[in-house]
């Protein structure tokens, strides 16, 4: 019964690629995202992001895996002799960058990246060992004593090693890559490797089974709903249940609790605040939110909106950076946001967005792409170089002496996870929903909307987006279908001067200067709108051809931080539609010496400083800048301190540290009290 359920899914999925539902899966997110694969993106913003990652990003990744995580697999399948090299968890990087590449596939035909694919999906195939095993670690070292490395791996003496091996993680990713890559390419090589790890997980994990603890790092929970989804096989959505289920505790378990490090310290239905390690917790979110819409368990629902209102309330950086502290690269207290310590791993950022859209697509609430919005265009972006090929891991918000990206990292999660997140974000644009199409996110982009309610039956419905987003706020949208439907375009939470959403009547991060008269417009002849919180509603019947412009004023805003967060108290940073400024030094100019000023933290940017903006093609593939004089803070012999001007140019903070080492920062003090002055030097 279940190979004849996999062969019919192979099939409708093979020549369909569209959302892949099994007659037996009745639930599922009400709200249904549109896949980045009906999604073509043509804007200035977007497009040569997605480029880069698809003609750098991932090539530059598969190299730097080269010298060892894959032949890490080659050795496990016994096609080469040698030790394992690295960390004993870097079989998820290839995994992941398969993934990016899969979607890159899933695009537009490429036979040569198709034919590398294979050629390591063989390694994989081929490290896996009979029963469905697939650790390289462990393999290499049991394979070839000869090699014994100076330390035993985690994992590698024995199997599910626990709370440190990882070995359900790599599953996690390994199910993630398997999907995606069965659903571009139609090839089941992958699909039926991660099916047969799937298959041991689940005859081994389990109650009355060998092993009963939870996985260390989240990430197999996303992985198994996934091959739910594409298999039908209800027995993975039931693994990833129970492994959730596990999480705080002892009953059912032989080995005890990790504790809140890894969100192992209560039941995850009870969990209400965002502890320990980030990554961790944004994958369990987003596990939680699956297996919920799944379901239907709404408790896992009321659980991760308590979290979330713990993370947008007291946790969230201006940037939409999470998990503020190295230590444990983990969630600290509330309102703990350091900002040249901040951690914001790229990865734990990424999984913001992942657990955000989850969110929406319960709800259907805005407020939940605002939050996604805000990491993406920040966090998120700041994660990589403009070119493609230099990542950051952390994501600071004050850096002294400058920073640059690597080039890879010994554990290079974070570039692997770029290279799978970036081809996909097409994918976060557009949802639908009955006769609702929801416009989310503004990039200029052609779409197929498929199964939307037209004229009360599913049909397609296609789009056409032109923006200068988020560059500008005008917005042209024009409808290709005929039919009666209604449109959601949302009005971002910026645009009506609402920086995070409201949490428990509070906001973690506020514009000082909202201009109220400039509010968001939606300009449609023949057609009835409404404004409902979070979106402009547009019902009626469409003629292809139909259009509507919205406009969401771009006021260039300066931002506080809620003064429980010691580290912003007195100061405040700047933000442009979604875009968050930062200053580097490089950029500013004291008009007295016509040298960098020597630190940016004796420059105040008063709340009434004037500030202007200028579109420069010539900077960073062309950036919005915001100009303006801030006054240098100067400690006199005499122990005053007087000012001078500086002339700043601000860039946006994804784009920082393209230019050469320079110091940045994106909170300034607001008063010369809250300046640290300089002490001129005598030259
Ligand atoms: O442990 C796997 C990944 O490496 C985590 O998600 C990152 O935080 C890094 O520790
Ligand atoms: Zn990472």
């Amino acid at each position: 019964m279940t190979s004849l359920k996999t062969l019919f899914v192979a099939v409708t999925t093979v020549f369909c690629l569209t959302s892949v539902v099994w007659a037996d899966q009745k639930c599922d997110y009400p709200v249904t995202p549109v896949k980045f694969t009906d999604v073509r993106v043509s804007d200035c913003f977007w497009r040569p992001r997605l480029d880069a990652a698809r003609d750098v990003t991932i090539p530059d990744c598969f190299q730097k895996c080269e010298p060892t995580r894959i032949p890490n697999f080659a050795r496990a399948a016994g096609m080469e002799q040698g030790p394992f090299k690295g960390i004993y968890y870097d079989d998820s990087d290839v995994y992941k960058i398969i993934e990016g590449a899969s979607y890159v596939l899933a695009l537009e035909k490429n036979e040569e990246l198709d034919k590398y694919v294979d050629s390591v999906i063989e390694k994989i195939a081929g490290a896996q060992e009979e029963d469905g095993y697939l650790y390289t670690a462990r393999t290499i070292y049991l394979k070839y004593p000869q090699y014994k490395p100076l330390y035993t791996p985690p994992g590698a003496g024995e199997r599910w090693s626990k709370p440190v091996g990882n070995e359900l993680y790599n599953a996690g990713h390994l199910y993630e890559a398997a999907v995606a890559h069965y659903l571009a390419t139609g090839k089941r090589n992958f699909l039926d490797v991660a099916i047969k790890h799937a298959d041991l997980i689940c005859n081994t994990f389990g109650v009355d089974k060998k092993q009963n603890w939870p996985p260390e790092h989240q990430e197999i929970e996303i992985g198994l709903v996934k091959l739910y989804r594409v298999t039908g096989d209800k027995k993975y959505l039931d693994q990833a249940k129970y492994f959730l289920d596990l999480r705080g505790r002892s009953e059912g378990r032989t080995f005890p609790m990790y504790g809140r490090h890894y969100q192992d310290h209560q039941p995850v239905v009870e969990q209400t605040e965002a502890f320990g390690h980030a990554v961790r917790a944004g994958y369990m979110y987003s596990g939680m939110a699956d297996v919920a819409a799944m379901t239907g368990d709404e408790s896992y629902v009321k659980a991760i909106n308590a979290i979330w209102n713990n993370v947008v309330g007291t946790k969230l950086y201006v940037t939409g950076g999470v998990g503020s502290t190295r230590r444990g690269e983990a969630f600290e207290d509330s309102y703990i946001l350091p900002n040249d310590t901040a951690y914001c791993e790229t990865c734990a950022n990424i999984a913001n967005v992942y657990w955000n859209h989850r969110m929406f697509l319960w709800t259907g609430e805005s407020k939940y792409i605002d939050v996604l919005e805000r990491s993406l265009y920040n966090s998120v972006l700041s994660g990589i170089n403009l070119v493609g090929d230099h990542y950051f891991y952390p994501n600071v918000l004050d850096a002294p002496n400058g920073r640059e990206r690597s080039a890879w990292f010994g554990c290079s999660c974070c570039p692997s996870n770029l290279s799978r997140f970036l081809p996909s974000m097409p994918g976060y644009i557009y949802a639908v929903k009955d006769d609702f199409v929801y416009i989310n996110l503004y990039a200029q982009s052609e779409a197929t909307l498929k199964g939307v309610t037209v004229d009360g039956k599913p049909a397609d419905v296609k789009i056409k987006v032109e923006t200068k987003y988020p560059w500008d706020g005008s917005v042209k949208v024009t409808v290709l279908t005929d039919g009666a439907f209604t449109v959601k375009a949302r009005i971002p939470g910026w645009s009506v001067g609402e920086a995070v959403p409201e949490v428990d009547g509070n906001r973690l991060h506020t514009f000082i200067n909202f201009d109220k008269s400039q509010q968001p417009t939606c300009a449609a002849d023949g057609k009835d709108v409404k404004r409902e919180p979070g979106y402009f509603v547009l019902s009626g019947t469409w003629k292809a051809g139909d259009s509507f412009t919205l406009n969401f004023p771009m006021q260039t805003l300066k931002v506080v931080t809620d003064e429980r967060v010691k580290a912003d108290v007195g100061l405040s940073c700047i933000q442009r539609g979604p875009l968050v400024y930062c200053i580097e030094a490089q950029d500013c100019v004291v008009k007295e010496t016509g040298k960098a000023p020597s630190s940016l933290h004796a420059l105040v940017l008063a709340d009434d400083s004037p500030l202007s903006t200028e579109f420069r093609s010539d900077l960073l593939n062309g950036v919005m800048t915001v100009k303006g004089t801030l006054k240098e803070c100067v400690q006199e012999e005499n122990g005053t301190v007087t000012t001078r001007d500086v002339n700043c140019i601000a860039i946006p903070y994804y784009s920082w540290a393209n230019r050469g080492l320079s110091p940045m920062l994106v909170y300034f003090p607001r008063t010369v009290d809250a300046a640290t002055p300089v002490v001129p030097t005598k030259d």
